[in-house]
């Protein structure tokens, strides 16, 4: 590790303690709203979170597909996703509800916005992508972080786990039938979100 990051070997220890640290801040802020929410609304908009820091394999990949210099302080600097959090929702408008009460802390600097539910990518994917910055206390020094959140629906999710195992899994080349029947799925599943979405509005009376 130390070796590939071109830097000391407590450079990268300490790099990832940073982000792993931020992932625990961003966590319990969306464990505290989730469990605010259970006694507001009786019921928990959050399903399931999937944290992970990305691996020195797939950090050095990256620079270098970017081309940006191979090392620690290039990593912090150029890359918004080194460490991830994402957060799956039951319902669409959940997904809203939890990013702006995220969004709202006075701890939270909001660095990018990518609304791929408005905004679909072209092969259906769907999810709210945010990059956050949020400060991380040590013994004599705070390091603003940076965390990438995704929150997205439960069937978003099962959507694109299928797709990201075709795309990263060692399918070399997908065929355009595929690539068709996977849109038309990620279709079909945003209007069951919308549908289920309606469902749950008529029967808490807020329709
Ligand atoms: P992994 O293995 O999940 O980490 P950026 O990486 O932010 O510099 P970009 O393209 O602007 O570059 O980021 P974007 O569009 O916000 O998407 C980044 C991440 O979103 C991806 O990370 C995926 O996790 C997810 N994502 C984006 N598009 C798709 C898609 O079409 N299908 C699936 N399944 N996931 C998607 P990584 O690093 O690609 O992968």
């Amino acid at each position: 590790l130390a070796m590939n990051l071109q830097g000391s070997f407590e450079a990268a220890q300490e790099m990832y303690l940073v982000y792993h640290s931020a992932i625990r801040e961003i966590r319990t802020k969306f464990e505290i709203l989730d469990d605010e929410f259970k006694i507001q609304w009786q019921r928990n908009p959050i399903e399931y979170m999937k944290a992970r820091v990305k691996s020195p394999k797939s950090l050095l990949d990256k620079l270098a597909r970017r081309g940006f210099e191979v090392s620690v302080s290039s990593a912090r600097e150029n890359l918004n996703d080194i460490a991830g959090i994402r957060v799956v929702c039951s319902f669409v408008e959940d997904i809203y509800t939890l990013a702006e009460m995220l969004i709202r802390q006075d701890d939270i600097r909001l660095i990018q916005r990518k609304d791929y539910i408005q905004n679909p990518k072209p092969n259906g994917y769907r999810s709210l992508h945010l990059v956050v910055e949020v400060p991380v206390f040590f013994s004599n020094h705070c390091e603003p972080t940076r965390v990438e959140v995704q929150i997205r629906t439960i069937a978003m999710d099962f959507w694109a786990s299928l797709e990201h195992q075709l795309r990263y899994k060692g399918v070399d080349k997908v065929p355009p039938s595929v690539s068709r029947d996977l849109k038309e799925c990620a279709d079909v599943i945003a209007a069951t979100d919308q549908k289920m979405q309606q469902i749950h509005n008529i029967l808490n009376g807020t329709d």
